[in-house]
């Protein structure tokens, strides 16, 4: 008698390798979609640092320029450019309640101007700013010479950022940097009347305010904080700080 023998696997030789197989893709899969994710995370982070640095960039540049003025003024107190009524470097809290801010306060909001066309005349193109409105950045584009400065309104400003792209969380224009010097220091008066001194605390006119005809010094370093996420995923996120020395420094006779 002959047995008639079949080669080949049993059914649970079969299973096996099957499951083994399925094993291995699944695990080159779950590699592929890690690299894959990873990828995408670096590229989403990349775009969001790439356009946040522009801004800043951007803002850094223009802000540095505030109060040039290409005519020469007799004065420095006599530059249209840095007046405090109309046009010079001034920091909001923000376009809803538009409060102006004191000389070493901040806001999500700054206003400046300089001469863009070096005609030495304030042009109303000429009246810049930035200002966080509901996630995004805008720039002033226009504004009327002869008025006191607002952040408040719509029309005179553009859009910087996209926010279909990035929702901005955080604009901040920082004054406490910056610094005012009394010209009529030191003058052996003990004005603050603290300590029976002239002290060098009497220097400082953010600190106490100048009297009618004193010339003051201003030096402005703006802090700009500017923090921004992804609109289509907040976990991506990212936040930038950086210090601007505005060239111009603002020189006043005391009223
Ligand atoms: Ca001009
Ligand atoms: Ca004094
Ligand atoms: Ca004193």
């Amino acid at each position: 008698m002959q047995t008639n023998r079949q080669c080949g696997f049993t059914l649970t030789e079969l299973m096996i390798t099957v499951a083994l197989g399925m094993s291995v893709i699944s695990s080159v899969l779950i590699g592929y979609l890690a690299t894959y994710s990873g990828s995408v995370n670096t590229l989403a982070n990349s775009k969001l640092t790439q356009e946040m640095t522009t801004l800043m960039n951007v803002m850094v540049e223009d802000i540095r320029r505030a109060g040039y003025s290409n005519n020469t003024v007799s004065t420095a107190a006599a530059n249209p450019f840095n007046d405090t009524a109309t046009t010079a470097l001034a920091v909001f809290n923000n376009m809803a309640s538009n409060t102006l801010q004191a000389g070493t306060g901040s806001g999500s909001c700054i206003l400046y101007s300089y001469d863009r066309d070096q005609d030495g005349v304030v042009d109303a193109n000429e009246l810049f700013g930035f200002r966080l409105n509901a996630g995004v950045v805008e720039m002033r584009t226009t504004g009327v010479p002869a008025n006191a400065p607002t952040c408040a309104g719509v029309g005179q400003w553009a859009e910087l950022t996209d926010a279909g792209f990035m929702n901005v969380t955080t604009l901040t224009f920082s004054l406490a940097a910056s610094e005012c010097l009394n010209g009529r220091e030191p003058d052996t008066v003990d004005n603050d009347g603290a300590n029976g001194v002239d002290d060098v605390a009497e220097v400082d006119c953010y600190a106490m305010a100048p009297a009618t005809g004193n010339i003051t010094v201003e030096t402005r370093q703006v802090t700009i904080t500017l923090a921004a996420e992804l609109t289509n995923d907040a976990f991506v996120r990212m936040s930038m700080t950086q210090n601007v020395r505005v060239r111009n420094d603002m020189v006043r006779i005391r009223p």
